[in-house]
C-alpha cells in the first residue's frame, strides 16, 4: 500500500484508519475521501490530502484514483444497519451501485479493495454460537443483504478478473474518537458516553442479547493486516470473521460498574434494533483469520473499559 483512499474518511472507522494509515506507513500518501456535508477537520484536514469521494460518481472517483495514482481504497461508505431499514434504497444505492462504481475503477487501474462486511451478514438461520467461517447467511434487513451481496460482489472481481479485493465481517465497534451513527450495536459506544457523564443510560437492546464487538485498535490492525497479507495464503478473502469478545447489555454494565459503580440504566427496547440484534450471532468462529494472516486481537473488555473511561473522560473534560 502506497498511495491510499479512505472512501468516508470522517466516519467512526475512517477518521481512526485515515490518521493510523498516515502515522504507521509514512512513505505513503493517504487521500482523506469524503462527502459534502461530512468534511474533514482538524488533524485529519491538516495531515494530509483530502478529496470528495462520492462512491455514486464513478467519475469523480476515476479522477482521484488518477490523480493519486492510488493502489489501494479502503471503502467504508455505508449506512448502518438501523438507518438502512430507513432508507433502504438509498443503503442500496450507497452499498451496491457505489461498490459496483468502485470495482469496475479497480479492475480497469489495478486497485486493490477493502470493503468491510459485518456481523450484519448473517441472518436467524445462521448458527448463532461459534459461527462458523462459511455457513448460512440469509439476513432479513437491508443492511445485511447489501453485506452479503458486499462479500459475493467482491469475491466475483477477484475470481473473474483478479481484483484484490479483501475484508472482514465486523462485529460491533467501541471507540471514543467518533460515534457510529445509526448501528443496531451503538448502544456498547453509548453507554460509555453516559457512563463518563454520570447521566442515566436507556438502553435499545434487551438484557440477554449477545452480540460480538470489537475495540476499535483491533479492527483498525485487522484492516491494515489483511491488507498487508501474502495473498498466497488466503484461501478466503470476502469476508473473514474476525472476533475479540462477546457479551450481552448485563455484562459490559458491570464491567463499566467496576470502575465507575454510580451507573444507571433502564431499558426502552427499540423493536427495529431489537429483530436485528436477535437474528445475528452470539459469538463468531474467527479461526479462519487466525490461520490465514495470523490475526490475534489484543484487547478484552476489561482493557477495553479501562482505555475508554480514560480517554473519554480527557475527551469530555470530566475528572
Ligand atoms: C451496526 O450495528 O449496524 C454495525 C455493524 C455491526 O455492522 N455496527
Amino acid at each position: 500500500m502506497k498511495n491510499i483512499l479512505v472512501i468516508g474518511s470522517t466516519g467512526q472507522i475512517g477518521s481512526e484508519l485515515t490518521m493510523k494509515l498516515r502515522r504507521e506507513i509514512p512513505q505513503s500518501t493517504v487521500v482523506a475521501g469524503y462527502i459534502p456535508g461530512a468534511e474533514p477537520k482538524g488533524e485529519l484536514l491538516e495531515s494530509g490530502p483530502s478529496a470528495i469521494a462520492d462512491v455514486r460518481d464513478s467519475a469523480g472517483l476515476a479522477e482521484i484514483v488518477s490523480r493519486y495514482k492510488i493502489d489501494t481504497i479502503y471503502n467504508l461508505a455505508a449506512l448502518l444497519s438501523a438507518v438502512a431499514e430507513r432508507k433502504p434504497l438509498l443503503a442500496w444505492d450507497i452499498q451496491m451501485n457505489g461498490l459496483l462504481n468502485i470495482l469496475e475503477i479497480a479492475r480497469e487501474k489495478g486497485v486493490a479493495v477493502f470493503t468491510p462486511s459485518s456481523i450484519g451478514s448473517f441472518g436467524p438461520e445462521t448458527p448463532h454460537e461459534g459461527t462458523p467461517q462459511d455457513t448460512i447467511q440469509r439476513p432479513r434487513s437491508m443492511y445485511g443483504v447489501t453485506k452479503v451481496a458486499t462479500e459475493l460482489l467482491s469475491d466475483y472481481y477477484f475470481h473473474k478478473y483478479g481484483v484484490d479485493t479483501r475484508s472482514v465481517r465486523f462485529p460491533g465497534l467501541i471507540s471514543y474518537t467518533t460515534l457510529p451513527g445509526g448501528g443496531t450495536t451503538d448502544y456498547a459506544v453509548e453507554v460509555y458516553y453516559s457512563a463518563v457523564k454520570g447521566e442515566e443510560f436507556t438502553c435499545p437492546i434487551a438484557s440477554g442479547t449477545y452480540m460480538d464487538m470489537m475495540y476499535m485498535p483491533d479492527a483498525l490492525h485487522a484492516a491494515i493486516m489483511l491488507m498487508e497479507a501474502d495473498p498466497s495464503r488466503l484461501k478466503h478473502r470476502n469476508s473473514f470473521n474476525i472476533a475479540s469478545m462477546s457479551f450481552e447489555p448485563e455484562q459490559i454494565f458491570a464491567k463499566i460498574r467496576e470502575y465507575i459503580p454510580s451507573l444507571q440504566v433502564r431499558y426502552e427496547v427499540d423493536p427495529v434494533r431489537q429483530a436485528i440484534a436477535t437474528s445475528w450471532p452470539d459469538s463468531m468462529d474467527d479461526s479462519c483469520a487466525r490461520e490465514e494472516w495470523d490475526w490475534k486481537p489484543t484487547y478484552d473488555m476489561d482493557s477495553m473499559t479501562v482505555d475508554m473511561i480514560k480517554n473519554l473522560r480527557l475527551k469530555l473534560g470530566v475528572k
